[in-house]
């Protein structure tokens, strides 16, 4: 019995692994920047995200794929902001996987979009396994949440191209030993890059340098802007 457990769990992140590289293609092929945004429910996905709207909307035509279990909250929240979101819900799933985006895009024009961000479901757990064909991944925290959750989460850590810690403004108000939580990381991942923002009070510009330097750099990315 024990025995038959593991290939199916194998086959069910090979077949997504197969639909993420089909994924990639197509964001390749329209030449999208493509960010997966994992964190804890809470942590500040979708505030970060209403932010780089207002922000960068201007001269990016940016899309979000929002994943939650249930509810278009987090929808109608982007949607005051841009015309390319997408809600998925995926009821008692704690993650999106490969399939729920390639159905999502059936809903975007990516012809009309340069970064496609996807807030994946508030999870830090196994939103890190499942590839969905982008070409990063960030891993976000926040002050709330104590200064434990980067140690107890190292894949997440591991796997992550750039790391956030948001609600940086709460830092007088809750316990949070911040060299602590750096040197974690230090450990964990040597290169890994953290950027420390409060949305609340609009300190994200780190985060915002971050995007368009690495939409910019994409190969991709530059050949469609030299088209407009
Ligand atoms: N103090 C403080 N609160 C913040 C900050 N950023 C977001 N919040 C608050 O944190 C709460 C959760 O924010 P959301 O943006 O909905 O978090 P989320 O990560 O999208 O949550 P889920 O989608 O449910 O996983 C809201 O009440 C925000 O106003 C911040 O920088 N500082
Ligand atoms: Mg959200
Ligand atoms: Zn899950």
């Amino acid at each position: 019995m024990m025995s038959h457990k593991v290939p199916i769990v194998e086959n069910v992140l090979k077949l997504n692994d197969e639909l993420a590289l089909q994924n990639r293609e197509v964001f390749q092929r329209a030449g999208v920047f493509v960010v997966d945004l994992i964190g804890s429910p809470g942590a500040g996905k979708t505030s970060l995200l209403e932010l780089t709207l207002r922000e960068l909307g201007n001269f990016l035509n940016i899309g979000v794929i929002v994943g939650d279990p249930a509810t278009c909250r987090d929808g109608d929240r982007l949607a005051a902001h841009s015309s390319n979101i997408v809600q998925v819900n995926t009821g008692t799933g704690c993650h999106l996987d490969a399939n729920q985006v390639r159905h999502a895009l059936d809903k975007l024009n990516l012809s009309d979009i340069d970064l496609l961000i996807i807030e994946n479901v508030g999870n830090l757990i196994c939103p890190v396994s499942f590839n969905l064909g982008q070409d990063c991944k960030v891993g976000m925290f926040s002050v709330s949440e104590g200064d434990d959750k980067a140690a107890k989460h190292p894949n997440l850590v591991v796997s992550a191209d750039l790391l956030l810690l948001n609600k940086m403004d709460l830092l007088p108000y809750i316990p949070f030993d911040l060299p602590r939580f750096r040197q974690d990381i230090q450990h964990l991942n040597r290169d890994a890059q953290l950027l420390e923002l409060s949305v609340l009070s609009n300190q994200a510009k780190p985060w915002m340098d971050w995007l368009i330097s690495h939409s910019k750099h994409d190969r991709r990315y530059s050949h469609v802007s030299q088209q407009r």
